[in-house]
């Protein structure tokens, strides 16, 4: 379903003047206000393939209808995000669960509404049918060469479809480790791992970037091969200048300072990428900002602040993502939730006033940097971050607009009620 200009349109006219009173009430304490529009405008976060649907846990998982049924649908979800929110431009595959028949006509419909591919993803977590050698064990630590060599032949796979439809990074996420003391050698397990990557890292394009990313636990609960920041900066270090480290919220011991992580790998040059998402506990991955909106400032906090320290462009120098299970809410409604809550952050991140930040932290005056800091947080961006999507042609109000013109009712009566989409 897509939804016709006109209807945004007349969505748009039947508050704006209490959005613009809005706007001018917040630009008249902004010196550059139409600089910070043009960024929101510019930055965009990818939606991947598998967060369409409804997610579950190993206790259940209650599907909701209308759910897209495969690539096709799960690009025109994407698509009427876009169109409402026009912040989320690109789209994310998870490979094998989305593979492309016709790489040509994926790309001609991704274009339609003006969706790029962002990175490909690798899946060698789990088994498919016909697969020679299980991942039980493991997949690039394994202790079987030939186990190692088909889940690196799958990532060089995986690279190969992302190059049909123009995308320009890998990530890999292993779910290798092991479950008991004793279980595995780690020495053995990380040259492996390494060993691997090099392979993987031998097939990338010169104008590709692979990513890392890491995660604490789960699936395997004593030990995983990529488990901190450390580990991954490690393996990217070795690997070479196309390789990066890339960061999921939820992949973390908890409390644990994201903000000077992020700050650090900025630093070295290694951050390649984000995964968003929102969590108590641990990878939770509930929707972004929904727990802890601060901590999420902070983080951007540090991603603007060191970008332009480097003379990075924010919209195209990291890859942005989100990567959030919908157990209970619509998924679209979500996502949509999620896009706002990183655009005000990022929002808000570009309000610091740096220069008196800097000069308060030259003179170790702690109070004034935390008022400078809060004075930033607590500014209501949301009329800012609407501004930059009308602009762009997008919903003033991207949720109530999914609501009023029943997105979801329409969704089932085309795809039907028990449709159950590819993913986790
Ligand atoms: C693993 O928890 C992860 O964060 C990785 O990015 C996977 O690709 C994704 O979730 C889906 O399983
Ligand atoms: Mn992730």
């Amino acid at each position: 379903m897509i939804f016709n200009k006109e209807t945004i349109a007349k969505h748009n006219e039947q508050e704006f003047s209490k959005h613009k009173k809005k706007l001018d009430f917040i630009s008249a304490d902004i010196d550059n206000v139409n600089v910070v529009i043009e960024k929101l405008k510019a930055f965009q976060i990818a939606i991947p393939s598998w967060a369409l649907g409804t997610g579950g846990t190993r206790f259940g998982r209650f599907s909701g209808g209308g759910e897209p049924r495969n690539l096709e649908e799960k690009m025109e979800d994407v698509g009427l995000l876009h169109q409402l929110n026009q912040s989320s431009g690109a789209i994310s595959l998870h490979i094998p669960w989305d593979i492309p028949k016709d790489a040509k006509a994926t790309k001609a419909l991704a274009a339609q509404y003006g969706l790029q591919f962002d990175a490909v993803n690798s899946n060698t977590f789990q088994d498919q049918t016909n697969q020679q050698y299980s991942y039980k064990f493991g997949s690039l630590q394994h202790v079987n060469k030939a186990t190692r060599k088909q889940a690196i032949d799958h990532n060089i796979e995986v690279i190969k479809h992302g190059i049909e439809l123009g995308s320009k990074s890998l990530t890999v996420w292993l779910a290798d480790g092991s479950c008991f003391p004793g279980q595995l050698n780690f020495r053995q397990a990380f040259n492996n791992t390494l060993e691997s990557l090099q392979e993987i890292y031998a097939a990338l394009p010169d104008d590709w970037k692979v990513f890392v990313e890491y995660k604490a636990y789960e699936p395997n609960f004593y030990s995983t091969t990529v488990a901190d920041w450390g580990q991954s900066f490690t393996y990217v270090n070795k690997l070479g200048s196309k390789a990066y480290t890339l960061v999921d919220l939820g992949h973390h011991l908890p409390n644990a300072n994201i903000q000077q992580i992020v700050a650090l790998l900025l630093n070295e040059g290694k951050l390649g990428g984000f995964h968003f998402n929102d969590s108590m506990y641990g990878d939770d991955d509930l929707t972004v900002g929904s727990i802890n909106p601060y901590k999420l400032f902070l983080i951007f906090n540090e991603l603007v602040e060191g970008m332009d320290a480097k003379g990075m462009n924010h919209a195209k120098d990291l890859g942005w993502m989100i990567d959030a299970s919908h157990n209970v809410k619509d998924p679209l409604e979500d996502l949509l939730q999620s896009v706002e809550a990183i655009m005000n952050a990022y929002a808000q991140a570009l309000l610091v006033d740096t220069n008196a930040l800097k000069a308060a932290q030259e003179v170790n005056d702690v109070v004034l940097a935390q008022e400078i800091i809060q004075k930033a947080y607590r500014t209501d961006t949301k009329s800012l971050v609407a501004e930059a999507r009308i602009q762009s042609g997008g919903a003033l109000q991207p949720l109530q607009l999914f609501r009023t013109e029943k997105v979801r009712e329409q969704l089932i009566k085309e795809r039907g009620e028990k449709t159950v989409a590819t993913g986790l």
